[in-house]
C-alpha cells in the first residue's frame, strides 16, 4: 500500500505586479515593474519578454528600458491582504485545511488524503489491467470527487493522462500505486489553480511531486501560469542537473561552506576559484560525502541537506495558523554607531512593527486576535559580518501597545524610551561604543487572544500592567551557546539557512528589511541577496 504524500506547491507569478494589476487592469497589457528603494523586486511577465530582470536595479532597469512603467510598491499591505486571501481561498478546497504558507507568494498544500480517496474509487481492475500498457485505449474518465458528503462536488479528468508539464520530460511505464496517486494529484493541482483563477483572478505555478522540496523545485520549472508534476523514479535526474544553490533551503552560506569543504586543498587553502567549481548536485553527490557535509555543517544541518541532495525531504505540511507566532521587524546597516541613529531606527521600527499588529493581530472590528508576550530586541555587531550571530535580549511587552486611547506617537515613544533602549542597554553592556549591522525587534510569545478582547485592560490586567516591562524579575540571558537569542532558532547549527522558520519570518518582515552587499555595498532586501550575489558570480 503506497503511504507516500501527495504535494503540491503553488507559487502565484509575478506577484506584486498581479496584485497591482488586481486594482489597476490597464497595467496587464504594459510592461510594468514594482519598485522598492532602488530596486525593482519583481516585473510583469510582459516586462519579462521585453528582458526586464526581478531584482534589477531600478537606475539600471530604467536606463536600459526607457518605457518600462515604474509603480510603488513600498507598502506591503496590498501585497500581504492580497496573499491572505488566496491562503485562505486554498485552504478552503484542501480537505483538513493542510495548507502551508511561505512567504507571501508561496504554498504547500498536502492532498494525501483527497487523492487516497479518490483512489478508492477507481475501478482497480480496470486500472491494473490497462495503466501498465501505454495503450491510447486505455483512457478512463473519471469524476474527482472533492467533498466526502457530496458526491456531485469535483471535477472531471482522463486517467491516465497527467495534467501539466512533466519534470524530465518522460512518463514512468507503470501508471499504478503512487504514480497514478501522482496523477490524481496533478488533475487536482490543475482544478485548485483553475478555481483561482477563475474566482480570484490569479495565475499560479505549480509543482506536484511526492515532499515539499521536489514539489518546489519542480514547480519552477514552468512558468508562468502552468504546472510540472516529477515522478520519484526521475527526481535523482531533476535534481542532478541544478546547482546546489537552486535547491530550495540551500542559500548562499551553505553552498559556500559546502563548496570551501569540496576544493580546499591539504593545506586547508582553496585553489579553485568560484567559477571553476563544479556546483550541480550531481557533482556535489559525486566528490563530497555525508560525512563531509556533517562534519562541515554540523550534524543535524548536514544529514538534512545531503539527504535533500537525494530527493529526500521529509518535512510534512504544517498549516499556517490564522495568527502569526511571532512578528518581527529589521533593518540592516553598514555601521550604526550612535544612540541617535539607534533611537531614530527604533522610532522607524516601532511604528512599522505597529502597523504590522494591526494588520496581523486585530480583526475588522478592532478586536485584538492574538497578544505578544515579550519585546525582543536583537542585533548583530559589525564584528560579526554581515552572516554573523545575532545577540538578543527580551522583556514583557508593555500593554501600552494595545491600547487605543493613546496617540500613535505617544505609544511609539513610550516603547523606544522604556522598552527597546533599556534593552539595548542590556545588549551593548558597559561599552560605550558600538558598530552595529543589523537591528531587529519582535514581538514574541503570542497568545491566541479569548473570543471577546475588546476590552484589554482586563485581559492584561493580571500580567500586562503598562509598566511592568521595567521591572527587573528574571530576565532571561537569551544570548545561547551558538550566539542566536531564542526564537533565532538558537537550536540550529550554522550551515542550514533554515528555510521554513526564515520564510515564517518573511511573511511578516517589512519593507525596511535590507542587507548591504559585501561586493558592492547595495542595500538589498535580505532575501534577495542571494540572488543578487548570484547576478555577481556571474559579471565578476
Ligand atoms: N519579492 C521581493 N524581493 C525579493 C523577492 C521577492 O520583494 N527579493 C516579492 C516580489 C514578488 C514576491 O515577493 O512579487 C514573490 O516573489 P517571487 O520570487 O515568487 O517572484 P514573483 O512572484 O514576482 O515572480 P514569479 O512569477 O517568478 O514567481
Ligand atoms: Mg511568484
Ligand atoms: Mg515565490
Amino acid at each position: 500500500m503506497s503511504t507516500c504524500p501527495i504535494i503540491i506547491a503553488l507559487d502565484w507569478d509575478a506577484f506584486y505586479c498581479s496584485v497591482e494589476e488586481h486594482f489597476n487592469p490597464e497595467l496587464k497589457k504594459i510592461a510594468f515593474a514594482v519598485q522598492q528603494k532602488q530596486i525593482i523586486c519583481t516585473c510583469n511577465y510582459v516586462a519579462r519578454a521585453q528582458g526586464v530582470k526581478k531584482l534589477q536595479l531600478l537606475v539600471d532597469a530604467v536606463k536600459q528600458f526607457p518605457d518600462l512603467v515604474i509603480v510603488n510598491g513600498e507598502d506591503l499591505s496590498r501585497y500581504r491582504d492580497a496573499s491572505k486571501e488566496l491562503w485562505y481561498f486554498v485552504r478552503e478546497m484542501v480537505w483538513g485545511g493542510k495548507v502551508e504558507r511561505l512567504g507571501f507568494d508561496e504554498l504547500f498544500l498536502d492532498v494525501t488524503d483527497m487523492v487516497d480517496f479518490n483512489m478508492t474509487l477507481l475501478d482497480n481492475a480496470h486500472v491494473a489491467r490497462e495503466f501498465t500498457r501505454h495503450s491510447p485505449h486505455s483512457v478512463l474518465s473519471f469524476f474527482f470527487r472533492t467533498s466526502q458528503q457530496d458526491p456531485s462536488m469535483g471535477f472531471s479528468c482522463q486517467l491516465p493522462s497527467v495534467a501539466g508539464n512533466l519534470a524530465t520530460g518522460s512518463l514512468p511505464e507503470d501508471f499504478t500505486g503512487d504514480n497514478l496517486r501522482l496523477v490524481l494529484g496533478s488533475h487536482l493541482c490543475h482544478y485548485i489553480r483553475s478555481q483561482i483563477l477563475e474566482i480570484k483572478g490569479y495565475t499560479s505555478s505549480g509543482g506536484v511531486s511526492i515532499n515539499k522540496t521536489l514539489a518546489k523545485t519542480a514547480g519552477a520549472t514552468h512558468k508562468p501560469n502552468q504546472q510540472t508534476v516529477l515522478f520519484p523514479e526521475f527526481a535523482q535526474d531533476f535534481l542532478d542537473r541544478f546547482d546546489i544553490g537552486k535547491i530550495p533551503w540551500i542559500g548562499h552560506k551553505s553552498k559556500s561552506i559546502i563548496l570551501d569543504a569540496i576544493y580546499k586543498g591539504t593545506d586547508g587553502v582553496n585553489h579553485d576559484s568560484d567559477r571553476t567549481r563544479d556546483a550541480t548536485v550531481f557533482n556535489v553527490r559525486h566528490v563530497a560525502s555525508k560525512q563531509l557535509f556533517t562534519s562541515s555543517l554540523g550534524q543535524s544541518s548536514g544529514e538534512k541537506l545531503w539527504d535533500l541532495l537525494h530527493g529526500v525531504d521529509s518535512t510534512t505540511v504544517q498549516p499556517t495558523p490564522d495568527i502569526p507566532t511571532q512578528i518581527s521587524i529589521e533593518d540592516s546597516f553598514r555601521s550604526l554607531t550612535s544612540i541617535i541613529e539607534v533611537q531614530t531606527v527604533l522610532r522607524k521600527l516601532s511604528n512599522s512593527l505597529l502597523d504590522r499588529m494591526y494588520i496581523d493581530l486585530m480583526d475588522s472590528n478592532g478586536d485584538w486576535l492574538g497578544h505578544p508576550q515579550t519585546a525582543r530586541l536583537s542585533t548583530r555587531p559589525r564584528s560579526t559580518g554581515y552572516y554573523g550571530s545575532r545577540i538578543s535580549r527580551s522583556d514583557s511587552l508593555p500593554s501600552i501597545v494595545f491600547s487605543s486611547s493613546h496617540s500613535r506617537d505617544y505609544i511609539v515613544d513610550y516603547l523606544v524610551d522604556r522598552c527597546w533602549m533599556p534593552l539595548f542597554s542590556k545588549l551593548i553592556g558597559d561599552t560605550k561604543t558600538f558598530d552595529l549591522v543589523l537591528l531587529n525587534v519582535a514581538v514574541v510569545n503570542i497568545d491566541k487572544a479569548p473570543a471577546k478582547t475588546s476590552d484589554i485592560t482586563s485581559f492584561f490586567g493580571k500580567k500586562h500592567l503598562v509598566d511592568n516591562h521595567v521591572k527587573d524579575a528574571r530576565r532571561e540571558e537569551l544570548v545561547t551557546k551558538s550566539g542566536k537569542g531564542v526564537g533565532e532558532h538558537a537550536d540550529l547549527e550554522p550551515g542550514l539557512e533554515l528555510p521554513w522558520q526564515e520564510d515564517e519570518d518573511l511573511i511578516y518582515e517589512e519593507t525596511s528589511y535590507r542587507e548591504s552587499c559585501v561586493v558592492c555595498g547595495q542595500r538589498i532586501m535580505s532575501f534577495a541577496l542571494e540572488a543578487h550575489m548570484r547576478f555577481h558570480e556571474l559579471v565578476d
